[in-house]
C-alpha cells in the first residue's frame, strides 16, 4: 500500500485572515519526502471537530508519520511541542487559562509525549539557521487536542513519529500586531520540511532517543 505521511494545518483564528500551519502544510500536499508521500489536512478551530478528523483520517490513511501544525503567535521560534494534555478548553476567543477545561478522552492517559526525533529536528534547524525550540505546552487549545487526540490514536503503533510544530505569526500578520516576533512562511515551510526529513530518516528506526 502507499505511505503516507498525515500533515495537518489550521484555519485562521482569532481574527485573524490567515494561519501559517495551512500556508505551510498545503506547500507539502502530494509532495514525496524519499518515497513517502505527503497528505495535508485542513483543520477547523474546534476541539471536537478537528480531533474527530484527524482521528478519522489516521484510521483512513493509515500514516507512517504525524505532524500536526499550528499557530503560536507570539512566539518567536517554530515550537517542537514535547506533551500533549488530556484537557480541552474550547472557548473560542477567549483565554485558555485552564481553569474550564475538559478531558479530550475521558480515562484516557493524563499525557501523551511527543514522538518526533525532537532532539535531532533542533540540531538540524540550527545548523540551517532557523529558530526553533523546544516546547513544554502546547497549551489546552485545539493544538493540543489534535496533537493528543493523534498520539492516542497512534497507541498501539509506538515505532510511528507523531507530534505537533507551533508556528510564529508570519511577516505579513505581524503588519498588523505590534512589535511581536514573526517568520516568513518560506523560512517556516523550510523548518518543517527539514522536520519532516530527519522524522523520515531510515536510521530512526533503529536508532530512538527522548
Ligand atoms: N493554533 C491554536 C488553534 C489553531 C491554531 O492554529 C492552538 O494553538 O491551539
Amino acid at each position: 500500500m502507499h505511505k503516507s505521511i498525515l500533515l495537518t494545518g489550521f484555519a485562521p483564528f482569532g481574527g485573524e485572515r490567515s494561519n501559517p500551519s495551512w500556508e505551510v502544510a498545503q506547500r507539502f500536499d502530494r509532495t514525496q519526502i524519499g518515497d513517502v508521500t505527503v497528505t495535508a489536512m485542513r483543520l477547523p478551530v474546534n476541539c471536537a471537530r478537528a480531533s474527530r478528523m484527524v482521528a478519522q483520517a489516521i484510521a483512513k490513511i493509515r500514516p507512517v508519520a504525524f505532524i500536526g501544525l499550528g499557530q503560536a503567535g507570539g512566539r518567536p521560534a517554530l515550537s517542537l511541542e514535547k506533551v500533549a494534555l488530556n484537557l480541552a478548553d474550547n472557548r473560542a476567543g477567549r483565554e485558555h487559562d485552564g481553569t474550564r477545561t475538559r478531558p479530550i478522552v475521558p480515562g484516557g492517559p493524563d499525557a501523551y509525549f511527543s514522538r518526533l526525533p525532537i532532539t535531532a529536528i533542533l540540531s538540524r534547524l540550527a545548523r540551517a539557521g532557523i529558530p526553533a525550540a523546544l516546547s513544554l505546552s502546547a497549551g489546552v487549545y485545539v493544538c493540543n487536542a489534535v496533537m493528543y487526540t493523534a498520539l492516542h490514536a497512534m497507541r498501539k503503533q509506538p515505532r510511528i513519529s507523531a507530534g505537533f510544530i507551533h508556528l510564529p505569526y508570519t511577516a505579513a500578520q505581524a503588519t498588523r500586531h505590534r512589535a511581536v516576533a514573526s517568520m516568513t512562511v518560506d523560512m517556516m515551510a523550510e523548518g518543517v520540511r527539514l522536520a519532516l526529513e530527519v522524522t523520515m530518516r531510515p536510521s530512526r528506526a533503529r536508532k530512538r532517543t527522548r
